[in-house]
């Protein structure tokens, strides 16, 4: 899908706004997503905080339907919808807000800031996140499109697969649903197909933003993995998983399989291996590796940045994945870079 009839928008990296040696204003996003990264960079450059930045840059992606895999459009469930999954850290303040398998609302970015300048809560889900966000004055609407459509017819033609079911019967490798669950031993599979470890089948939009005066932002936007079961939420709504800001310390987004990372944390992980000094792409890489002892096929990739604008990323390699290409807007480059896999 990418970004129809978008025009790059090449920015002077002005001088004399910024002190030539300073590695302040950031933003560093994961995926080669321009649109996203260069609206968050010229929000900056307007006087906008990190935190605005970061709900702008994602916005942009969620209006782009940044490949296929951001905002409205992508990535149908097992019925055939779209949900989205985001969430916003403000790293001054330590608040967030989430909003989880959030249904028929295109600007999933946008309810999670309503979430965390609206609630006292961190993070609603569901046909209750969808109510407050009309309550917040957004538009409801259908999220599927004519590619969403054809994603799923052609997956209920293969029988549903890949899926996600697993000690199920009907056989789900074989079947599409409705399932009841076996009785007796459970296989000890704990895996995730291959075809779905697959860097084609999910990726979610993270971004980490420092803006002048320091204040640290991270955000998610995501409609989550192809054909996931309903009611699934992945890591990208999870504070600490999906991403985590700290201005004292750093911020760290994540894309991948949100099944398998969640459970680590790696976000979290990250800012606080950046908290006891350890450079940015070492403690990317480091709860990469933590992640791989227990699943080595994993596939998932970690930006992360420290308070003083040193950025690093890492990602796990896997046969379709060697490489991973993100975006790095600062006073001396605004570019696309790409890290080697571990
Ligand atoms: C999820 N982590 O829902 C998201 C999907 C994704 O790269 O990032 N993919 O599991």
């Amino acid at each position: 899908m990418g970004s129809p009839g978008y025009v790059p928008l090449i920015l002077a990296l002005s001088a004399s706004c910024f002190q030539a040696d300073t590695q302040i204003p950031l933003v560093i996003a994961t995926w080669p997503d321009q649109v996203a990264a260069v609206e968050a960079w010229s929000s900056l450059q307007s006087g906008s905080c990190a935190l605005d930045a970061v709900e702008k840059g994602l916005h942009q992606c969620e209006i782009y339907q940044c490949r296929g895999t951001v905002g409205y459009g992508g990535n149908p469930d097992e019925h055939g919808e779209t949900t989205l999954d985001a969430m916003i850290m403000n790293g001054d303040t330590m608040e967030v807000g989430g909003v989880g398998q959030l249904r028929r609302i295109k600007s999933a970015i946008r309810v999670a800031r309503a979430v965390m300048d609206h609630t006292s809560h961190s993070l609603l889900v569901g046909e209750s996140a969808s109510e407050f966000a009309q309550n917040m004055g957004f538009l409801s609407e259908d999220l599927t499109t004519n590619i969403s459509l054809s994603m799923h017819t052609k997956w209920l033609n293969q029988r549903c697969q890949p899926n996600f079911q697993k000690n199920v019967l009907p056989n789900p490798e074989t079947s599409c649903g409705p399932y009841k669950p076996i009785m007796g031993p459970l296989s000890k599979n704990h895996g995730i197909p291959a075809q779905i470890a697959d860097v084609h089948n999910h990726d979610t939009i993270g971004m980490v933003v420092i803006d002048k005066t320091g204040s640290i932002a991270a955000g998610t936007s995501t409609n989550g993995l192809t054909h996931k079961i309903p009611g699934r939420v992945g890591d990208s709504p999870i504070a600490g998983a999906g991403a985590y800001a700290d201005s004292t310390a750093g911020a760290a987004a994540a894309t991948g399989n949100g099944d398998v990372m969640m459970r680590f944390v790696p976000s979290y992980q990250a800012v606080e291996y950046m908290r006891m000094g350890i450079e940015p792409a070492k403690a990317c890489q480091k709860v990469i590796k933590r992640i791989q002892k227990y699943h080595p096929q994993f596939f998932g990739a970690l930006i992360c940045a420290n308070r003083t604008g040193g950025y690093g990323v890492a990602c796990s390699k896997t046969p379709k994945l060697n490489q991973f290409h993100f975006m790095v807007y600062n006073p001396m480059k605004a570019s696309e870079e790409i890290v080697d896999c571990i």
